[in-house]
């Protein structure tokens, strides 16, 4: 049985502290609906697809950051997005800030889901590496206040079993990381899904400002070779509130080879048919870890010893 799924990346332009959900949901059907007519069945979108990237800004009033996160999911804004993927038999994953009472207490996460081609949330992510800072600093040219406005995921990598495949969700910051790759590997995953919101200036060191778009994609495309693994991430991308989001959202082959790339800033569909058993290529090869790997040499990675 042929495991070629074909993937679209929907890249969402700029969302303006304004926008509704409902705009917001519009373009992600508008989207959906240019997917379908190329064929795609697996659609993925960006972090916090349904508002502006709030983190930064500083609010101290609980009750605005609050106006930022989902209380229940789907929502009446976000059911369309659910009714018309399951009438197209669409799968499809995105982000956004996830506010959950979990024994009488609040809890705030940047989150995502998978769903299904029926229409079930079939898997959820909790980002678990949340970059930025808690308290204001106002020397920045704006804040990223992630580490304030969300707990850190306290589930590990997980991975699911949809449309004859192996997925697994990463959110933005987590591209960065090798762990994050390796462990959804080591879990059997064949597929990665991101969606990022990635400004163009780091505050902490400008000098890498013209590398942002080099790194983006190093560390993606190293991990889906190291790891034979697909990768399909999906940005938000250009001149939100002031702040320049990078574009470039991609589709990543095993071998590491980019295989579809966004070339604007605004909402575009990306897309290329994913031969799942094209993993195997890396993994039955070069990247054998039950062949090759030496767990038991790298014990400051396993944790059993400390530095
Ligand atoms: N949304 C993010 O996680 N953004 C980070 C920035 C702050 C470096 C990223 O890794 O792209």
């Amino acid at each position: 049985m042929s495991r070629i799924i074909t993937i679209g990346v929907a890249q969402l332009g700029p969302i303006s502290r304004d926008e509704s959900r409902g705009a917001a949901v519009g373009r992600m059907l508008a989207l959906m609906e240019r997917a379908v007519r190329r064929g795609v069945t697996m659609l993925v979108y960006p972090e916090l697809a349904l508002t502006t990237f709030f983190p930064r800004w500083f609010m101290a009033d609980q009750s605005e950051i609050d106006t930022f996160f989902e209380t229940e999911m789907p929502s009446a804004a976000t059911r369309p997005l659910f009714d018309r993927a399951r009438e197209l038999g669409m799968a499809f994953t995105f982000g956004y800030a996830e506010k959950m009472v979990i024994d009488g207490r609040p809890r705030r996460f940047n989150a995502s889901i998978l769903v299904s081609p029926e229409g079930e949330i079939v898997s959820r992510y909790r980002k678990i590496h949340l970059p930025g800072h808690f308290e204001n600093e106002p020397w920045r040219a704006f804040q990223h206040l992630e580490k304030r406005y969300f707990e850190p995921g306290e589930e590990p990598f997980s991975v699911c079993d949809m449309m004859g495949g192996k997925w697994a969700m990463a959110i933005c910051n987590d591209r960065r990381w090798p762990e994050t790759y390796r462990e959804c590997a080591l879990r059997g995953a064949e597929v990665l899904t991101l969606g990022y919101n990635t400004p163009l200036h780091y505050p902490l060191a400008p000098e890498h400002d013209h590398l942002q778009a080099f790194h983006n994609h190093l560390c993606m495309q190293a991990g889906a070779y190291a790891n034979g693994l697909w990768v399909a991430a999906s940005a938000k991308a250009g001149r939100e509130e002031n702040c320049d989001l990078l574009g470039q959202s991609c589709i990543i082959a095993p071998t590491g080879e980019i295989v579809a790339m966004a070339s604007t800033v605004g909402d575009e569909l990306v897309c290329a048919d994913c031969d799942l058993d094209r993993t195997r290529e890396i993994r039955e090869n070069i990247f054998n870890f039950a062949m090759h790997r030496r767990p038991d040499m790298y014990p400051l990675l396993s944790g059993a010893t400390r530095p």
